[in-house]
């Protein structure tokens, strides 16, 4: 007779390999397009959900939650679809809020019974939908082109009312929050791969990527990876979520800004505006993909645009009339380009010590607006949605084309530099 120890390993290798579809290899890292949309300048992804993988385009949120999206080809195809019930360990991983009662029969994604509920956020309007968490079979790419199934995966199905404002090819938004229910959360306790990600945001007309888990990257991204600066990811104890209970932490990825330097000059700023007000969730720094352009308190904002505009006029860059939202717009034909955009003056982002700043230059920090104008792409804010006020919320014009590794469990950010210094862009990220 088998010893009890042989026959428990025999039983758990089973079960290994039986969650994996067709007895893959164990997976290292999966893949996902990035894409961004010109009309609206968001960012999103492509995923295929359901028994039937119904193709969604969403909404890429690096401070989200959880998925939720709204859309009629999943609706009639959800046979899968399964509601997570109130008062399941699946409701407490995903922090639900509440219950909701619901009596259609047959039970259809967003109507179900007894369902553990919680608010999403659209953040581009503010609205909030309030609606049952579900969850169903998402299929996903590995980076080696081998196809796998995380079972169980958690949303929501909300109220249509939510996309309002999203780009034109999008449902809803994907989330790479700090939860247990982002997608980086699932795949890796799913597939005990890294809690880690690596994001390239594409610039306009471009195809990025985003890798989550440990990957070797092809040339030149892995030699880029290995020089990579890091700078710790803090966490803002009060939620700047708007509808998470205060005094949870925050699920956005916040980084120590202190101080900013333009051209050669550091700016004398307010420091309690640059850290995190611990009691009220004030103040700091986040990265947020949901927001087109870099936004700074007013005092922060009116220090670098007035640097900015002296440091340019010493290149002879001559200052036209502004043009909303940005605060400093300039002639083109007066700006000599570069490889990394227009020769202006660089803005820095100065972190824990004055040789670790994350380095903007022209292909990051001006935007064309119009025949002949170019503006300073930083804005005054943020946006007065919800929640305490991050005095810079750091946006999508100055990630593109910057290879992030979001390593969450180390508390990590890598930052490379534009990756244009390297003759290279998000176009051509991926895996060896
Ligand atoms: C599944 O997809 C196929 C092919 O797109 C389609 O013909 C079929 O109607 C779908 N099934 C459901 C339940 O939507
Ligand atoms: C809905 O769920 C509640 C709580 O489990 C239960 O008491 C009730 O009978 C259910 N109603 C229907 C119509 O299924
Ligand atoms: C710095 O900012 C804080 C928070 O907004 C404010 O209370 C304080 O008055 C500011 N200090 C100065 C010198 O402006
Ligand atoms: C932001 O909005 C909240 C809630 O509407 C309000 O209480 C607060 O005063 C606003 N803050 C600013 C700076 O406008
Ligand atoms: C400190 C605090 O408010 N913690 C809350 C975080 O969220 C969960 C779920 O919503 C609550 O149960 C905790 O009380």
């Amino acid at each position: 007779m088998a010893s009890p120890t042989l026959s428990i390993f025999i039983i758990s290798s089973l079960l290994i390999v039986s969650s994996f579809s067709n007895a893959q290899p164990k997976p290292k890292a999966f893949t996902f397009p990035i894409r961004k949309d010109d009309a609206t300048n968001q960012y999103y992804t492509t995923i295929q959900l359901g028994s039937n993988a119904t193709t969604l385009n969403v909404g890429i949120d690096l401070g989200g939650n959880f998925l939720w999206f709204n859309s009629l080809d999943y609706f009639s195809a959800a046979d899968t679809y399964r509601p997570i019930l109130c008062g399941t360990k699946q409701c407490r991983i995903a922090n639900g809020v509440g219950c909701i009662f619901c009596f259609l029969s047959p039970p259809v994604p967003g109507c179900t019974n007894n369902t553990c509920s919680d608010y999403s956020l659209n953040p581009f309007t503010g609205t909030q939908g309030y609606s049952g968490l579900g969850q169903d079979v998402l299929r996903v790419s590995s980076t080696r082109g081998a196809h796998y199934k995380l079972n169980d995966f958690p949303f929501q199905f909300s109220d249509p009312v939510l996309r309002e404002a999203l780009a034109a090819p999008t449902v809803g938004l994907l989330a790479l929050g700090r939860t247990r229910v982002s997608l980086p959360a699932q795949l890796s306790s799913a597939f005990k791969i890294s809690e880690k990600f690596a994001l390239c945001i594409p610039s306009s007309g471009g195809n990025g990527n985003m890798i989550i888990g440990d990957e070797v990257y092809r040339k030149p991204f892995q030699q880029i990876s290995e020089a990579i600066q890091t700078t710790p990811l803090l966490r803002n104890p009060v939620s700047t979520y708007g509808n998470e209970v205060t005094g949870n932490l925050s699920i956005a990825y916040f980084i120590d800004v202190r101080s900013i330097r333009v051209g050669e000059t550091s700016l004398a700023l307010n420091k309690t505006l640059l850290s995190i007000n611990k009691r009220t969730g004030e103040g700091g720094t986040s990265i947020r993909t949901v927001r087109a352009y870099t936004s700074l308190h007013r005092s922060i904002y009116r220090a670098v645009v007035d640097e900015f505009v002296k440091a340019a006029a010493a290149k002879n860059i001559k200052r036209v009339a502004s043009v909303a939202p940005f605060g400093a717009c300039f002639d083109s034909r007066t700006i000599t380009s570069s490889k990394t955009g227009g020769d202006v003056p660089t803005v820095d982002l100065v972190l824990q010590s004055s040789s670790v700043y994350w380095r903007f230059y022209g292909s990051n920090s001006m935007v064309r607006v119009g025949e002949g104008v170019m503006c300073l792409a930083f804005v005054e804010g943020p946006p007065n949605l919800t929640g305490p006020t991050t005095s810079i919320v750091v946006g999508g014009y100055q990630l593109e084309n910057h290879l992030l590794e979001f390593d969450v469990s180390a508390s990590k950010l890598g930052f490379s530099s534009t990756l244009l210094l390297s003759d290279t862009s998000c176009n051509q990220f991926g895996a060896a």
